[in-house]
């Protein structure tokens, strides 16, 4: 029997994966984290319970573990990387100050940990092609420089004091439920919004820019896949690479016209996101996570194009 505690259920990823997380072990045994004024809404505060779970706060976390018997910590509290640079203090605090406390708490309570790393984790001077598991990786962005720590500090934790400790590298993620908020891949959801509601796009990356991207289903199927794997088969404990498309914004672009042929986009282009996306892959090679925990993604730029529109279609058109 597991019982969760997910930080950050509210945000982008966390509030789907609360919900998948669930709907697998069972409402009850699902803790929905937040910090004040990201207080959980609808189903996600009705179906389950929610704790206030600010993760500066270890007593806060610490209470809540306990309270709740919990085996395992899904840790999505983050700034992306678009405001990260914004606010480097408070990205480091929230990533690695934050980060430091869970991984105390887990040693004590004997918890399994989940901390997303990203392709931010990489830099400019990474191989941009199929960029291998093992690489460089000196990233130019406080949100990476965490990024490098996350995964490091979570290794540390694991060979020292045995903590169950996983994670991957999400790539951007892609979805219809709840926006991304300051990422650096955002357009890549905002794209089907305007879509949808008939505007022209603005897109603030340039054409020919390649970045790996990924459809929610996918990402909320790897880090659950991970978490269940058999520990005796991983070589790797955190950040692994996991893929399934990478594009660039003329590709997306001419996906969604396949469906919405007068959609229009223009490009004016901002030159923080354009500079963090060139020092990230094109594309990664995700071979150790297929080969270690059986990684394998359902979704291409095509079938995902097809169900964004269908559900944003529902969503925004009522
Ligand atoms: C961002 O753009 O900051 C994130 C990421 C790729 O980690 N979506």
């Amino acid at each position: 029997m597991k019982n969760i505690l997910v930080i950050g259920s509210t945000g982008q990823i966390g509030s789907e994966l609360t919900r998948e997380l669930r709907k697998r072990y069972g409402n009850e045994n699902v803790v929905a984290g937040y910090i004040k004024g990201a207080e959980p809404t609808g189903e996600l505060k009705e179906n389950g319970p929610s704790a206030e779970c600010d993760v500066t706060n270890p007593e806060m976390i610490s209470n809540v573990v306990k309270k709740h018997n919990i085996d395992t910590i899904y840790n999505l509290a983050a700034l992306l990387s678009v405001v990260a640079e914004a606010k480097p203090r408070l990205a480091w605090k929230i990533g690695i100050d934050g980060l430091w406390n869970i991984l105390e708490i887990a040693r004590e309570n004997k918890c399994a940990v989940f901390t997303p790393s990203s392709i931010g984790s990489f830099g400019p001077n990474t191989p941009h092609l199929q960029t291998p598991q093992d690489t460089v990786q000196r990233p130019g962005t406080i949100y990476g420089v965490s990024k490098v720590t996350t995964e490091l500090l979570s290794d540390y934790y694991q060979k020292k004091y045995g903590v169950d400790t996983r994670s991957v590298r999400f790539p951007g993620i892609i979805s219809y439920v709840t926006p991304p908020g300051g990422g650096t891949t955002d357009y890549a959801v905002d794209i089907y919004y305007s879509a949808v509601k008939g505007e022209q796009f603005v897109c603030p990356i340039q054409k020919g820019t390649m970045m790996d991207m990924m459809y929610m289903p996918d990402a909320l199927n790897a880090a659950i896949q991970l978490m269940e794997a058999d520990a005796s088969k991983l070589i790797h404990h955190n950040g692994f690479n996991i893929a399934s498309m990478s594009f660039d914004p003329e590709e997306i672009y001419n996906e969604i016209k396949k469906s919405k042929p007068d959609f229009k986009m223009v490009y004016d282009v901002d030159p923080l996101k354009q500079s963090i996306a060139e020092s990230w892959p094109d594309s990664m090679d995700d071979s150790c996570a297929r080969a270690e925990w059986g990684w394998k993604p359902q979704f291409d730029l095509q079938s995902m194009t097809i169900d964004m529109l269908k559900h944003l279609s529902e969503k925004l058109l009522k």
